[in-house]
C-alpha cells in the first residue's frame, strides 16, 4: 500500500465535506441569482453576522478595512462555512451540518429587511439555502460513500480503483460547482445593471426625501414609523422573479377607450409637472391587526391630467393595469380623474423606486387596497370597462373593487405583552385612506369607550397614531380598538375574512400587569 494512498485516505474525508459544501453554496448563489433576489444566502448570513454584531465593533471594522467590509465578511462566511463542511465530511451524520447552514441561511434571508414579503415572495427566498442544502446533502452521501468503498479497498489491499474513482467523482462535483458559481455571477448581473440605472436616476427624479409633519409621529415607544422607509415597507406581489426593468427602455402605453394613444417613456414623465404626496398603502390580505401596511412620500405624476390628455370616451368605468411581469388590476375610472393625487410614482421617500417596488414607475392611488390599484412595473394603462375584463385577483375570487376598510390597530403594548401596573400607554395607529380618520377609542376590559389622542396628519390619505393613556391595576387585561372615519362611520366589530374585499373587526390585546 502507497503512501499516497494512506494520505488520501486520510484527507478524503475533509475533501468530500468542502466539496460537498462547494457544491451547496454555489447551488444557493445561481438560484437566488436567477430568482433575481437581492442577495445570495453568503451575503444574507454575512449581512445577519454584521446586523448581530455590537455597533460599535462594526463601526470599528468599518474604520480598519473601509469599503472592503463586505467583500471580507462575504469570504470569511464562506471560509467558515467550508471549514464546517470539512468537519462535517469527517463525521457519518455530516449532512446534519449542511442542513443547519442550510437553515441558518433561510433564516437570514428571512430576516433580510430588503426581501419582506408574503406568500410567494416570501417561500421564493427559501428556495435558494433549501435545494442548495438537498444538492449539498447529496454530495456528501456520494462522496462519502466513494471513500468508504476506498478505504474498505485499501484495507484489503485491493487496489486504488477506488480512491480514483472517489477523485473522479470529487473532481466532478468541484468542477460543476465552480461553474454554477460563474454562471450564478453572470446571471446577478442583469439585476446588478438594473441596480445601477436606478443609482443613476438619484438626481435627476428631483424628488424631495419628504418631511414628516409636525406632529404625526406619536412619542410612543414601540409604536413604529410614521413614515416608513423603503426597506421596511411590507412587500406583497406574484412576483416569483422580481422584473428587472431598464428605466431607459420603460414605456408607458395608454390606450382603449380613448381619443389618442399616449406612449411615454421615463423621459416624458420627468418632463412633465410632478406631484408629492403621503399615501399610506395597505393590502387587502391584511388580517385584522396586520402588518401589510405602509405610509410613504412618493413623487411621481398624477394620472388624472394624462388620462384627460387622451380623452376618454363615453361608457368607460375603469382602467385596466398591467405590469411588465403580467399581473393585472381593475381600477375604477373615477378615482384616476377625480383631484385625489393617483399618481403614475417614480419616487418613494425621494429614492427611485426601490426594485421590489416596482422600479422605474409604479401606480400609487389613495384609498384602494394595492391588489386594485398600486401595479408596481406598470407598463400598461387600458381605459376600458369593468365589465370587458377580469383581473388577476378578481378571476381568484376577490372583489372587483376594493375601496378601503376603516382599521385600526392596537401596537403598544403587544399582544401578550407584560408592562408595569399604574398608568399604561396604549397607542396605534387607524386608517381610512381618503376619508380620513375622526376618532378612535379603545375599550379597556370592557369598561367604557375612551377617546384617544390622534397625531397630525398631512390629509386623509394616511394613517393616524393615536395614544392615550389607561390606568391597569395588576393582572390580566384586554384593551380594544375602534375607529370612527371622517364621514362619521365606526369601523363594524364584525369579524370578517380577507377574501373577498378585505378584513372587518375590532382588534384586541391582551397583555399582563405587574
Ligand atoms: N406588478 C404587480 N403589482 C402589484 C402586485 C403584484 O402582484 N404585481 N400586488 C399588489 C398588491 S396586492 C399590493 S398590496 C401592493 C403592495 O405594494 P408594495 O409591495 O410596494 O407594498 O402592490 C400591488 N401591485
Ligand atoms: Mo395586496
Amino acid at each position: 500500500m502507497s503512501t499516497d494512498g494512506n494520505r488520501g485516505a486520510r484527507t478524503a474525508p475533509y475533501v468530500a465535506g468542502i466539496v460537498a459544501g462547494a457544491a451547496m453554496l454555489a447551488v444557493g448563489e445561481v438560484l437566488a441569482a436567477l430568482l433575481r433576489q437581492r442577495t445570495g444566502p453568503v451575503a444574507a448570513v454575512a449581512e445577519l453576522v454584521r446586523d448581530l454584531t455590537p455597533a460599535g465593533l462594526v463601526k470599528g471594522f468599518i474604520e480598519l478595512v473601509g469599503t472592503a467590509d463586505k467583500p471580507i465578511l462575504v469570504a470569511v462566511v464562506t471560509v467558515g462555512a467550508l471549514a464546517l463542511c470539512a468537519l462535517a465530511g469527517r463525521w457519518r451524520f455530516g449532512w446534519v451540518v449542511l442542513v443547519g447552514l442550510g437553515v441558518l441561511a433561510s433564516v437570514a434571508v428571512l430576516v433580510n429587511p430588503g426581501e419582506s414579503g408574503v406568500g410567494a415572495a416570501q417561500a421564493a427566498l427559501v428556495v435558494p439555502p433549501g435545494l442548495a442544502t438537498c444538492v449539498g446533502v447529496a454530495c456528501l452521501a456520494v462522496l462519502q460513500d466513494a471513500d468508504r468503498a476506498a478505504a474498505r479497498q485499501e484495507r484489503d489491499g485491493t487496489g486504488g480503483a477506488g480512491r480514483r474513482r472517489f477523485l473522479v467523482i470529487a473532481g466532478g462535483i468541484a468542477l460543476t460547482s465552480v461553474v454554477i458559481g460563474a454562471a450564478g455571477r453572470f446571471a446577478g448581473r442583469s439585476r446588478r445593471t438594473v441596480e445601477a440605472a436606478r443609482e443613476a436616476l438619484v438626481d435627476r427624479l428631483r424628488a424631495t426625501p419628504g418631511e414628516v409633519p409636525a406632529g404625526a409621529q406619536l412619542d410612543v415607544p414601540g409604536l413604529g414609523r410614521w413614515q416608513v422607509p423603503g426597506q421596511q415597507f411590507y412587500r406583497i406581489d406574484t412576483a416569483f422573479a422580481v422584473p428587472l426593468v431598464d428605466p431607459d427602455a420603460w414605456r408607458l402605453r395608454i390606450h382603449g377607450m380613448v381619443e389618442k394613444e399616449l406612449e411615454l417613456s421615463l423621459a416624458d414623465l420627468l418632463a412633465r409637472p410632478s406631484t408629492e404626496a403621503w399615501t399610506t398603502l395597505c393590502c387587502v390580505s391584511n388580517p385584522v391587526g396586520g402588518d401589510l401596511i405602509g405610509n410613504a412620500w412618493w413623487t411621481g405624476v398624477r394620472i388624472a391630467p394624462l388620462l384627460a390628455e387622451a380623452g376618454v370616451l363615453d361608457g368607460a368605468d375603469a382602467v385596466l393595469q398591467t405590469s411588465d411581469d403580467g399581473w393585472t388590476c381593475g381600477t375604477p375610472l373615477g378615482v384616476l380623474t377625480d383631484d385625489r393625487d393617483a399618481m403614475l410614482a417614480y419616487a418613494m421617500n425621494g429614492q427611485p423606486l426601490p426594485i421590489e417596488h416596482g422600479f422605474p414607475v409604479r401606480a400609487v392611488v389613495p384609498g384602494l387596497y394595492g391588489y386594485v390599484s398600486a401595479t408596481k412595473w406598470v407598463v400598461d394603462l387600458e381605459v376600458t370597462r369593468f365589465d370587458a375584463f377580469e383581473a388577476y385577483w378578481t378571476q381568484r375570487g376577490w372583489a372587483p373593487e376594493g375601496p378601503v376598510k376603516t382599521q385600526s390597530r392596537v401596537l403598544v403594548p403587544r399582544n401578550g405583552a407584560d408592562v408595569r401596573a399604574g398608568e399604561v400607554d396604549i397607542a396605534g395607529d387607524a386608517w381610512a385612506q381618503h376619508r380620513g380618520i375622526a376618532k378612535v377609542e379603545v375599550q379597556v376590559d370592557g369598561g367604557p369607550w375612551t377617546t384617544c389622542e390622534l397625531g397630525a396628519v398631512p390629509s386623509a390619505d394616511t394613517w393616524v397614531q393615536w395614544s392615550t393613556r389607561v390606568s391597569c391595576g395588576p393582572g390580566d387585561h384586554t384593551v380594544v380598538v375602534r375607529a370612527t372615519d371622517a364621514d362619521g362611520e365606526t369601523q363594524t366589530s364584525v369579524r370578517t375574512d380577507v377574501v373577498p374585499d378585505g378584513a372587518s373587526g375590532w382588534h384586541e390585546v391582551r397583555f399582563t400587569a405587574t
